[in-house]
């Protein structure tokens, strides 16, 4: 376990604003900024992806985590890859429904335990969990993951995202307790 966190058994609902309406006809995916090869998928083709599964962790800043989690999904590497990224990509602006934005370094993306998730323990994401996909990035804290998400920016400098900008820490490893920092460190 990561220092502070506790276990718990449910799994707690957490988010800024409302839970947003899904329509699969005006649904996309998107990768751009810099890339060679923007990508823009259907939800129809989003979900013709191969799809894998991934057992991982989950820690929130506010001190619970939930282990075991099942997710299965898109792995976002070949995701990623097939946007083609420059090579001055660095960093990554994940956006979400509603302007929600998580930003992380490129290399979190390029890992195999990066998922863009459409179900969690044999069922399909509930709406308030992030249906119809969320991210799962388990090496951050869990704000990190994006609900509602439809899409990635690639960045060659880092910008802050929504909980970023609201006192929680630029980077968020778990494991260095990097919970919370003033917006200019
Ligand atoms: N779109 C969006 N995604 C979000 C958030 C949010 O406010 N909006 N909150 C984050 C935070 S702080 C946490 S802990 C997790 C919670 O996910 P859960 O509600 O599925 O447990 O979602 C993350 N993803
Ligand atoms: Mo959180």
């Amino acid at each position: 376990m990561p220092p502070g966190q506790y276990v718990t058994e449910k799994w707690p609902v957490l988010h800024y604003g409302a839970i947003p309406r899904f329509n699969p006809r005006t649904w996309d995916f998107q990768i751009y900024g810099l890339v060679e090869t923007p990508v823009a998928l259907s939800y129809e083709q989003f979900m013709a992806l191969s799809k894998t599964t991934l057992t991982c962790d989950i820690h929130c800043v506010t001190a619970w985590s939930k282990l075991d989690m099942e997710f299965e999904g898109v792995p976002v590497k070949p995701l990623l890859e097939m946007a083609k990224p420059k090579p001055e990509a660095k960093f990554v602006m994940v956006h979400a429904e509603q302007g929600y934005e998580a930003n992380l370094p490129i290399e979190y993306l390029l890992a195999d335990d990066a998922l863009l998730a459409h179900r969690a323990n044999g069922q399909d994401l509930t709406p308030e969990h992030g249906w119809p996909l969320r991210l799962v990035v388990p090496r951050l804290y869990f704000w990190k993951s994006a609900k509602w998400v439809r899409g990635f920016e690639l960045l060659e400098r880092d910008r802050r995202g929504f909980w970023e900008r609201n006192g929680y820490h630029n980077h968020a490893d778990p494991w260095k307790e990097e919970r919370y920092s003033s917006p200019w460190e």
